[in-house]
């Protein structure tokens, strides 16, 4: 395989081949592995001390995956592998009914009703001072353009805000160095009606007029994470890829590759690759934000879904918009420049120290590598080179720290290590490769299986990086693992770069599709992670808090149950009175004030899914019978030795019956005190 890439790498080296071939020669070294069994070039005997974490013992790191189409983040520890958990954002997840239940459905509310998917692609950790601080993870949604924000102490999504005037919410979600703002950028240029508001009508022929970017400024409350669109800046109709937030003295600054450059509307894959450069879009965030405050930013209708998750009730309410303010970068000068940046380029990411500005660019030979010291220099010589739509654009000379040459094929992303190192993917060549960033040489390659998109090193987009680990994530995973049919989970992989060259440790599977992912040592999280929720803190509407309180009562149609659980049983566990033709609602509150002691609640025929409730919340879930009969409802998750004698009945008689409303909690069989949890009953 490796003599192939080699051959590869001559054959396409500086005749800048579409990658449509290039992907297509790739594919066909993939096959040829496929014959020997699983490569495992690269990895010597003992890595499985570095990776091996013992039975009780904690990883040293969580690292936080996207799921990508998903709509997910996955929790692994870091070095071991282990999934510890998945986060539903912008998905539905009937393991635990986020999106069903009545509490969780209003977070996947948008402008175009309720979207429980998404694609959602980039984690990135809030920070304090250009570190990652553990407390929040902003992730987007690329394909209805949604920006969600996930606590860090209960690892539950608590807010998702739509994104207007975005269509492909792809380069985003980028906190600045104290989560001043949170920058998303627009994917797809769409046609922008000012007057009215939100994408007009208009031909594609008038791509080129009519369509433009926008790049949304959501500020993030310093105590309390709440976001909030303060403005947007509609910027020319390119394509916008992916971001970063400069640092130390680039602090003020955010970076943003472009592709599309020529407009192109059809056939972009030929279309969009016809410029020898594109560019990478720098924008002074502080001026920006000077501009809106000082009262330069316009204002048009929108509309678009805010929703938040309320600590108390443990409810999601949802907040329509109807305004948004907006910069004209012409206006606004100082604020926006324009770097040519070759060929392409997907990722940007700006090294620890706030000088580098690496430009992936997935078609081109070299990776440049651009300095923000020059930058500023040419901004003082308006070293310039014509502009666009009003934005400067510099001389490429000007701004070029250097490039490193003959990096590998297809570059996409790159991370640092904090001692100077850089390390970048290449999606064709199959290769994580080491390089300097002073000198720009290439140090070290690794070959990975198959075909990396993102890698992460731990703090590896903030100033002082942890390194020691690199996890890169495979888009190709063929034959690494036994075969699962024609659809395989994707595959990252581990690896060492705590000395000169890199050593591979591990393979694990991953969920979907991850892209990026953030890493963060365990103790910055761990420490705040909430056990339970506290009962008298609980101030759902419809919570009851002792099992006296419980109740059944039919206002018209509806008939609504407020319900207890506990081990080993729900009050009332017996209902009779409802008819087909109601819509019961069951508010149910798990009373437990212990750790891992969560109830379920399913209801035979619910045609939605079941609630998992954490200790001291609530969960509602609705449920429409459709036939008479006596229906059991049951706890689905085995909370004690007795937990398959957690269940009740339900009765539902037929339309117009005279059954009147009775609810009990029987003649109590005795209930065993709340010890028998699965580690003290021996339930096995
Ligand atoms: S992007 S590799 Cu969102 Cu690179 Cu996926
Ligand atoms: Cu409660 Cu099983």
């Amino acid at each position: 395989m490796r003599e192939l890439l080699g051959n590869l790498k001559t054959i396409a080296a500086g005749v800048g081949l579409p990658l449509a071939l290039i992907s297509g020669l790739f594919l066909q070294s993939c096959s040829e592995s496929n014959r020997s069994t699983a490569n495992t070039e690269g990895v010597d005997e003992d890595v499985a001390k570095a990776v091996y974490v013992a039975p009780g013992k904690h990883d040293e790191l969580y690292s936080f995956l996207s799921g990508g189409f998903n709509g997910q983040v996955s929790v692994y520890g870091i070095p071991s592998g282990r999934l510890l958990k998945v986060i539903p954002v912008f998905s539905q997840f009937p393991e635990n009914g986020y999106g069903y239940n009545e509490e969780t459905r209003p977070m996947l509310m948008t402008s175009h009703g309720f979207v429980p998917w998404d694609d959602l692609h980039h984690p990135k950790l809030s920070r304090a001072e250009g570190m990652a601080d553990g407390r929040w993870l902003f992730v987007n949604g690329n394909n209805t353009p949604r920006v969600a924000r996930v606590d860090l102490t209960t690892f539950e999504t608590v807010e998702i805000m739509e994104i207007p005037n975005s269509a492909g919410n792809h380069c985003s979600p980028y906190p600045t160095n104290n989560n001043e703002y949170i920058l998303a950028g627009t994917r797809f240029s769409v046609p922008l009606d000012l007057a009215k508001g939100g994408m007009g009508d208009a031909s594609l022929e008038e791509y080129k007029d009519k369509f433009r970017g926008s790049i949304s400024f959501i500020k993030v409350d310093k105590d309390k994470g709440d976001m909030e669109l303060d403005f947007q800046v509609l910027v020319p109709g390119f394509d916008y890829d992916l971001a970063n937030g400069g640092k130390g003295p680039s602090g003020d600054w955010v970076f943003f590759t472009t592709y599309n450059t020529e407009k192109a509307r059809t056939m972009k894959e030929l279309g969009a690759s016809q410029n020898d450069k594109d560019y990478l879009a720098a924008i002074n965030w502080k001026l920006a934000a000077k501009y809106a405050a000082e009262g330069k930013a316009h204002e048009m209708p929108a509309n678009y879904y805010h929703n938040k998750m309320d600590h108390g009730t443990h409810k999601a309410t949802s907040t329509i918009k109807k305004k948004v303010r907006y910069l004209l970068p012409e206006e606004c000068p100082g604020m926006m420049y324009l770097l040519p940046a070759p060929k392409s380029p997907h990722g940007i990411d700006v090294d620890p120290t706030g000088e580098y500005m690496v430009v992936n660019g997935k078609l081109a030979s070299t990776l440049p590598v651009f300095s923000f010291s020059k930058m500023q220099k040419a901004i003082e010589d308006k070293a310039f080179d014509g502009e666009v739509n009003g934005i400067p654009v510099f001389k490429y000379d000007a701004v070029l720290y250097g490039e490193v040459k003959e990096p590998g094929l297809g570059p996409l992303h790159t991370e640092f290590d904090g001692k100077g190192n850089a390390y970048s993917t290449m999606f064709v060549s199959s290769e994580v490769v080491k390089w300097n960033v002073k000198d720009l040489k290439v140090l070290d390659r690794m070959p990975v299986y198959y075909s990396p998109g993102h890698l992460m090193i731990p703090g590896g987009d903030t100033k002082e990086p942890y390194g020691k680990y690199l996890v890169v994530m495979n888009k190709i995973t063929k034959d690494r693992y036994l075969p699962t049919g024609p659809e395989l989970v994707h595959s990252a992989q581990l690896i060492d770069i705590s000395g000169d060259k890199m050593r591979m440790l591990l393979d694990f599977p991953t969920l979907a599709e991850p892209h990026y992912a953030q890493g963060i040592p365990a103790d910055k999280v761990a420490p705040n992670s909430v056990k339970f929720f506290k009962l008298d803190q609980n101030t759902h509407p419809e919570a009851v808090k002792k099992e006296a309180d419980a109740s059944v009562t039919r206002q018209g149609k509806n008939v609504k149950v407020n319900m207890t659980s506990i081990r080993s049983h729900f009050v009332p566990d017996n209902i009779e009175g409802v008819q087909v033709g109601d819509t019961v609602i069951f508010h149910v509150t798990n009373l437990e004030q212990d750790w891992d002691v969560p109830h379920g609640f399913a209801v035979m025929g619910a045609d939605n899914a079941e609630t998992l409730i954490m200790p001291g919340a609530t969960q509602s879930l609705r449920w429409v019978p459709k036939q008479a009969g006596v229906y059991p409802f049951y706890c689905t998750d085995f909370c004690s030795a007795l937990h398959q004698e957690m269940q009740g009945y339900i009765r539902v008689s037929p339309k117009g019956s005279n059954v009147p409303i009775k609810f009990s909690s029987g003649e109590k069989k005795s209930v065993p005190p709340p010890n028998g949890g699965p580690s003290s009953a021996g339930m096995n």
